[in-house]
């Protein structure tokens, strides 16, 4: 089939279409964890029906608690989300994991590493895990991570935990997708200057120095407590309804469960403190203002390259590159004839 039949073909399915996302959405909402794998793939191939389904999960999203968890590689993220999984469990909380698989677009040894750290959670309908490929985002987050946590969120999830290798910007993005964003380091891997540089200390909400059963976990507490005391704003605003929150530096052993309770009791903290103080309103404002613009400059930049009638952007750069036309002037028709439309 041409991709001209196809595309011709489309409108008449509209019909289908609304009552496939509808019934999708329905059962993600019962909890059907196959109606919300398909609903994450939908949203990860860029589906047509990418667009109804965001239309049809908008009502009623927003109660799903999201927490990102960053750390450079083998710092023992899965075996700490995991852990997390367990103790919200307990709670009687649903849970929704995202691993957000940095090395390959396609399934590599990372996911299959994770599947099975998560293995004891495979069985509980209460937990859905789900590995997704950064796709073309270096090294970071995916593209499309937004849009599975909206997925997750309208579905019900209590907890919805994102796991994100730190490698270069990807600490800062998945602090920008979570309420909560938690960075973990392991002793000997977290020394301070380290962490300064990696840009990490302005991201945490919670630190937590994972493998605090090997040597130097002290020494790493010790350094990055130091080091976040450095950053503090000294100004303490009298005025504030709330008062600034202060990271706090755990440790954990998540391979056998110590330090988890205390880890879920700053949790709870902090997100108690979010609601308090407004500021949870606040990140998911910036979040969906970050998530309108990366939507909306997808779009212009589709339009920048087929402009009705010649001029779009390669056209102006051939011109440019031949002394015709400055830059600026190229720039003003090109977004001229994107606003026109
Ligand atoms: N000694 C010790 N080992 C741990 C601890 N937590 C995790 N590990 C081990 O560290 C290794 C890496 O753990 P993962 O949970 O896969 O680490 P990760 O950060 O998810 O790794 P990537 O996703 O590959 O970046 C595994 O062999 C874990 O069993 C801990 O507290 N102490
Ligand atoms: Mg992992």
């Amino acid at each position: 089939v041409s991709a001209t039949a196809r595309s011709t073909a489309a409108p008449s399915s509209g019909e289908d279409d609304d009552a496939i996302v509808a019934g999708l959405v329905q059962e993600a909402r019962e909890g059907k964890p196959r109606a919300v794998a398909r609903l994450i793939s939908l949203v990860e191939n860029g589906s047509r029906l990418l667009r109804p389904v965001m239309a049809a999960l908008a009502p009623g999203s927003g109660g799903a608690r999201v927490i990102g968890l960053t750390g450079s590689p083998g710092v023992g993220k899965s075996t700490t989300t995991s852990a997390l999984v367990k103790a919200f469990r307990a709670r009687g909380d649903r849970v929704g994991v995202l691993a957000i698989d940095p090395s390959s677009p396609f399934s590599g040894g990372a996911l299959l590493g994770d599947r099975i750290r998560m293995n004891e959670h495979a069985l509980d309908e209460g937990v859905f895990i789900r590995s997704m490929a950064s796709r073309g985002h270096l090294g970071g987050l995916s593209a499309t991570t937004p849009q599975a946590l909206r997925v997750l969120d309208a579905a019900g999830f209590d907890v919805v935990l994102v796991e994100t290798v730190g490698v270069g910007q990807s600490e800062v993005e998945v602090a920008g997708l979570a309420d909560t964003t938690v960075v973990l380091l392991a002793p000997g891997m977290g020394d301070g200057i380290q962490a300064a540089k990696a840009g990490i200390l302005e991201i945490g909400d919670l630190y937590v120095v994972n493998k605090a059963d090997r040597d130097g976990a002290d020494a790493t507490v010790r350094e990055l407590k130091h080091m976040l005391t450095l950053g503090e704003d000294t100004a303490e605003d009298g005025a504030a309804a709330v008062a600034p929150w202060r990271p706090p530096v755990l440790t954990t052993v998540a391979s056998v469960g110590t330090g988890i309770d205390e880890f879920v009791t700053d949790l709870d903290r902090h997100r108690a403190w979010l609601t308090e103080g407004g500021e949870l309103g606040a990140r998911r404002t910036r979040r969906a203002a970050a998530e309108i613009e990366s939507i909306a400059l997808a779009t212009l930049r589709g339009r920048m390259l087929d402009v009705p009638g010649g001029a779009g952007r390669d056209e102006l750069a051939r011109a440019v590159a031949a002394g015709k036309l400055d830059p600026f002037s190229a720039a003003d028709s090109l977004v001229a004839s994107l606003t026109d439309r």
